[in-house]
């Protein structure tokens, strides 16, 4: 096993991650799958545009309101070049990945998609990218594919091709499970769904903060993250889509700054990206995130890829070590860092709650991905998640922790 970087070093970045919890227990930090620590440098992006440049964006032409709008221009330029998007223009700021997916459904479904059309889904998807589907397609009446998940925790591709054959008009899927940690094949499945004539809609959520993602490579339609899954802060996230295929949408919220020219009865629609901008956006919280951008490619993203697989390897080995364990999907070859498991006999928020006296953060629950748990015939599950401060000292913190919960459980 190598290490890419010392993950400690890392740590020191990030305030959050200093604090003791429960008095005087040092903290450690396993649920980045729900959100991420931050860096002091983003928290002070974000303190530094509050102090000096507070003001609103594309309206004034005073001194604040130029350095707002030129800082939130910027980190778009930043994140449109993090992920090799051809143009500033096809990155949307939006609040999250949620609003991001509801944007498509809203805007590029409504204008192209008729009653009795089919749509694929999966079984894994988080519920950001199954109910704004479900709500489209009880509106207007489009018929749901779905496919299913294999026991090895991987996405059935047989399934997937008996879909395309009924030629459906969108396929939305997850490019890596924030519960399996599953990381699908979206490049092989973008040229399946555009050989059927799909458009392809990607949640980036889990992996534009931990790998390399290239939305030319990928070859797909509409991808969408969050900032405060990758080091930045809540409130901001992105839509990235095909200029033509942004072009030709109609605006999803109306308001300010989407117009070019309003009347009494009619308006005129702006350019892109502001087309989908409506009202005042998160302007601090976007420069953030291009502060975000700017740490983890300092570090990157091939380091926090390569460091990611590392402790994911090593976690699956010591936990598989825990009788009575089970971690639910694929090899760590197959996923990113994210561990989903069960106990015999402990109920996941039990075993959150005695993790979280020794300061062990992980999550209980369903993770928004209650169709996966019913699959596995399960309500809950216990998920420890890693990211580029994580050091296999956190690793035998959990498992020396789970042997404690299995004492306390007799
Ligand atoms: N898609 C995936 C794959 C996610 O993991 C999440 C959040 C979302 C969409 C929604 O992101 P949001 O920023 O719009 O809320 N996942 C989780 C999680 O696993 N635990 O808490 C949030």
């Amino acid at each position: 096993m190598t290490i890419r970087f010392d993950a400690n070093e890392i740590k020191r970045d990030f305030p959050a991650l200093q604090r003791m919890v429960n008095e005087d227990v040092p903290l450690v930090y396993l649920d980045t799958t729900a959100t991420s620590q931050k860096p002091k440098k983003v928290l002070e992006c974000l303190s530094y545009y509050y102090s000096n440049s507070n003001a609103n964006v594309h309206r004034g032409i005073h001194t604040l309101a130029e350095e707002a709008t030129a800082g939130y221009e910027s980190a778009r330029t930043k994140i449109g070049e993090f992920i090799s998007a051809p143009s500033a223009k096809e990155i949307i700021y939006t609040r999250n990945t949620t609003e991001a997916i509801n944007l498509v459904a809203n805007s590029w479904g409504r204008a192209n998609l008729r009653s009795g059309d089919r749509i694929v889904l999966t079984e894994m998807e988080h519920h950001s990218n199954l109910v704004p589907w479900q709500m489209l397609a009880a509106s207007i009446g489009l018929e749901i594919d779905i496919i299913p998940v294999d026991d090895n925790g991987c996405l059935d591709l047989e399934v997937y091709e008996k879909h395309l054959d009924k030629n459906p008009k969108a396929v939305c899927v997850t490019h890596m499970s924030n519960v399996l940690g599953t990381l699908n094949p979206i490049k092989e499945m973008a040229t399946q769904a555009h050989e059927h004539g799909a458009v392809i809609v990607v949640d980036a959520a889990q992996s534009v903060p931990h790998m390399p993602v290239d939305v030319q490579d990928l070859g797909v339609d509409f991808v969408a993250f969050s900032a405060h899954k990758m080091c930045g802060p809540t409130g901001v996230g992105v839509l990235w889509g095909r200029y033509e295929l942004l072009d030709g949408m109609p605006p999803f919220l109306g308001g300010g700054d989407m117009i070019k020219r309003v009347y009494l009865r009619d308006f005129d629609t702006n350019e892109l990206p502001y087309k989908f901008e409506a009202g005042t956006p998160a302007i601090g919280e976007a420069i953030a995130m291009g502060a975000a951008v700017d740490y983890l490619k300092g570090v990157g993203m091939e380091n926090v890829w390569e460091h990611e697989q590392d402790i994911v390897s090593y976690a699956m080995e010591r936990l598989e070590e825990i009788p009575g364990l089970t971690v639910y999907g694929p090899e760590a070859e197959k996923r990113g860092g994210v561990t989903a498991f069960t106990l015999d006999g402990v109920h996941p928020h039990d075993i959150s709650q005695i993790l979280d006296v020794d300061g062990i953060a992980v999550r209980a629950g369903h993770h928004c991905a209650m169709p996966l748990h019913e699959r596995y015939s399960l309500v809950a599950t216990a998920r420890a998640s890693f990211y580029l401060y994580n050091s296999y000292d956190d690793v035998d913190k959990l498992i020396k922790g789970l042997y404690k919960v299995k004492q306390v459980f007799g």
